[in-house]
């Protein structure tokens, strides 16, 4: 038996390290690597579910051609390259390589990734997309305040003698952090989770505030409000560190208790309880998660929270901080991951136009100079996991021609004219970073690839020497079809960085050169003022929001929706603990669990609508609908309903249906939690 380390690839907080034991071409095994400090306990679920996703019989084995009656059938590589090669030649010499679209997601992390975007810069450019679904709300506010995304080491929050678990619930969807705040707590600490759903991770807390979605900034401001008032300040920090504290407090001044209270709809001792707790416990980490960071005011609110770390000086500390998006170990451009949040401004002289992620329908259907004719997606599930499917679906069909490699036949797959199946994380050796933790790790190639299943570099290497471009441009770009050749790009890739080499990596994770243990420990902040910034005029300029974080109720808000839009309900899209996203859910272990979606309701909302449990019901508005079953949640605040996402059409619907295609105030973000919906007993 032999023994491998590598590590999960997937797009979550933990992002394990493992070993895996493998015997005769099968993996026998999946065990903690107990090099990787952050995650000692493993995988979970969705990870000891490799053994079957690998070996699935659902599983893509050879490129599929669409036939004329739609149906899928197998076609050898050769076919499929030429194929490709046709159309792509075609397009370009008719209207451009712009007209060709390349989307790519976060089904895996891993520096190869990159070589798709080499491709297509080699090809003469192409019609990337800019923003992300994810995070880049919360990513750009806490660059626009602190100057960068560090984040000190998971473990530092065993320290705090306060948790705020803001919008987030890892007890989901970051299993490991829940044991160093378990470890706080028995020190003494206090655990605040601030969520309207009840969830695992609200169940362990001390304070529980359920605040109505979108409205997180106002709780922010009167909680500084409070904090002031209380004599809370940390001057000296605030004297040596901070940028804009006056104007900050001129603004908070007005943002009482009481006038969040009635917007967020919450009591208003729990304001003034959680303002106590920030002015007397010390130290205080803030975990804020990405779901309350996709509303149309939610850059705002992200700087309106991380306001109160800075004027109680909990930052730069042991036991205090901010934990986003600790990107430590994106030494590497391309495990950035997705690389691009701005539109590229010519880069590399290469003309490049690019249209947004949160409106990826609308923006293909309007693009006109030139009009997209081709699109090549990979590592993405758009039709499942972008906002408004309907538009997407449009979209995707009116293409002349779509390319689509996974492993598996998605939603957004069955679209495809060509489906090029994809290897999983033990068929190809790759780096990767993380965004919790600040391991960089090695996912390794263990298996061979089943079937006729080729790594995308070896796809896109293939149609570099059909499209004749020459070998010494492909060189250091897309590396040759071997496994020798991947070793020689990654080793190239990490020769520049002291300590890391793949030898090292074979061993386990390596920290980062530079790591900071305690982020921001040295007092200094790379803004333009050097300091902590409250006032960001760069927020003013870039995105065109007060240079001071206030509030403003979300784009689709109950309290502002226009006459004659009776959509009376918030709908929540959460995260869930046995899948990410649209993966995983058609594996026989994870399927047993949770074999289909429902959509929660508070017992009086249902009343109101004569739904009862178990009832099947249409949860729609103007943009889509879906019909599943109800199901009766006494923990969900009032006014909201809830359905996880990443469920497949052919499962009972995506949640995507009702969202919108909508940016973020800042950072290109996606803010499909914008999403007012009524739900009615299906008829
Ligand atoms: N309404 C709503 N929508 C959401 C969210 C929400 O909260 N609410 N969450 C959003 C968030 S946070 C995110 S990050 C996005 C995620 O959206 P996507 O990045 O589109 O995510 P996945 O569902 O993970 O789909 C990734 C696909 O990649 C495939 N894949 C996995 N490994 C490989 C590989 O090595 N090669 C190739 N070619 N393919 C591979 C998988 O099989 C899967 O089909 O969804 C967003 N969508
Ligand atoms: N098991 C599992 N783990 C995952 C993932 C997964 O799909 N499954 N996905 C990974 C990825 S890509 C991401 S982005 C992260 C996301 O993980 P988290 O950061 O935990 O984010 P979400 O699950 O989207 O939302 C967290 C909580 O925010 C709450 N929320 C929604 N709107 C609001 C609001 O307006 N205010 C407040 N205060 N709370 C609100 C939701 O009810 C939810 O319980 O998880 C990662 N880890
Ligand atoms: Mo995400």
């Amino acid at each position: 038996m032999a023994v491998f380390t590598t590590a999960c690839p997937r797009n979550c907080y933990s992002t394990c390290g493992m070993r895996v034991h493998v015997e005769q071409g099968e993996i026998r095994r999946i065990e903690p690597h107990a090099g990787n400090r952050a995650t000692p306990e493993g995988v979970c679920l969705k990870g000891l579910s490799y053994v079957e996703r690998v070996r699935s019989p659902d599983r893509i084995l050879t490129p599929l051609r669409r036939n004329p009656d739609g149906v899928f059938e197998p076609i050898e590589w050769d076919d499929a390259l030429d194929l490709i090669v046709e159309n792509l030649r075609r397009i370009r010499d008719e209207s451009g390589p712009q007209s060709i679209l390349y989307y790519a997601a976060s089904g895996t992390k891993g520096l190869l990734n990159g070589v798709g975007s080499s491709f297509w810069r080699l090809f003469g450019g192409c019609t990337t997309t800019y923003g992300d679904l994810c995070w880049p709300a919360g990513l750009e506010a806490t660059r626009l305040t602190l100057g960068d995304n560090r984040n000190s080491a998971p473990w530092d929050i065993v320290n705090a003698r306060l948790i705020v678990l803001w919008g987030k619930n890892p007890a989901e969807t970051n299993i490991h952090q829940m044991p160093f705040v378990q470890q706080a707590r028995e020190s003494g600490a206090r655990v605040v989770v601030i969520d309207p759903r009840r969830t695992e991770t609200s169940e362990s807390a001390d304070l529980w505030i359920r605040p109505r979605p979108g409205t997180d900034g106002a709780l922010a401001l009167a909680v500084a409000h409070e904090v002031i008032r209380r004599g809370g300040v940390d001057l000296a920090f605030v004297r040596d560190r901070v940028h804009g504290y006056d104007e900050f407090t001129a603004l908070v001044g007005e943002c009482t208790p009481d006038w969040a209270a009635a917007i967020a709809e919450i009591p208003v001792e729990q304001i003034r309880a959680l303002g106590k707790l920030f002015a007397d416990a010390r130290p205080a980490t803030i975990s804020a998660g990405f779901g309350m960071q996709r509303y149309t005011n939610s850059g705002q609110a992200m700087r309106a929270i991380l306001a109160i770390l800075a004027i109680t000086g909990n930052i730069g500390r042991p036991g205090s901080g901010w934990v986003y998006a600790n990107l430590q170990s994106a030494v590497f451009d391309e495990v950035k991951d997705p690389v691009a949040f701005y539109p590229p401004e010519n880069p590399d002289g290469v003309i490049r136009v690019s249209i947004s992620t949160a409106r990826l329908g609308r923006d293909i259907l309007t693009q006109t100079d030139p009009p997209l004719r081709l699109a090549w997606i990979e590592r993405g599930n758009p039709v499942t996991q972008n906002p408004e499917t309907n538009v997407v679906l449009d979209a995707l069909r009116r293409l002349e021609f779509r390319v689509v490699v996974d492993q598996f036949m998605t939603d957004t797959a069955r679209e495809a004219d060509l489906v090029l199946p994809a290897k999983s994380m033990f068929e190809q050796t790759d780096v990767i970073g993380a965004y919790w933790h600040p391991y960089i790790q090695l996912r390794q190639k263990v298996l061979d690839p089943p079937g006729e299943v080729k790594p995308e570099t070896e796809v896109y290497w293939h149609l570099a020497r059909r499209l004749e471009i020459p070998d010494e441009m492909l060189r250091d770009r897309i590396p040759e079809p071997s496994d020798d050749a991947i070793q020689r790009f990654l080793e190239r890739r990490l020769e520049p960085f002291d300590g890391l080499s793949l030898a090292r990596l074979r061993d386990g994770p390596v920290l980062p050169p530079g790591h900071e243990e305690i982020a921001f420990a040295d007092g200094t902040f790379p803004t333009p003022s050097g300091r902590i910034e409250l006032v960001s005029l760069e927020a003013g300029q870039r995105w065109g929001v007060d240079p001071l974080p206030v509030f403003e109720e979300a784009a689709e808000s109950v309290r502002t929706q226009s006459a004659g839009k009776p959509y009376p309900l918030y709908l929540m899209t959460p995260n869930t603990k046995n899948r990410i996203h649209s993966q995983f859910g058609n594996l026989q272990m994870i399927r047993r669990l949770d074999p289909g979606p429902f959509v929660h309701l508070h017992p009086e909302d249902a009343g109101n609508r004569g739904i009862v449990d178990g009832a099947s019901v249409r949860v729609f508005n103007d943009r889509g609908e879906l019909r599943i079953p109800a199901r009766l949640d006494h923990g969900l605040k009032r006014g909201c309903v809830s359905i996880t996402n990443g469920w497949w059409i052919s499962e009972g619907g995506t949640v995507n249906f009702c969202s919108a295609g909508r940016e973020t105030d800042i950072g290109h973000g996606a803010a499909f939690h914008d999403n007012l919906v009524e739900v009615e007993t299906a008829g």
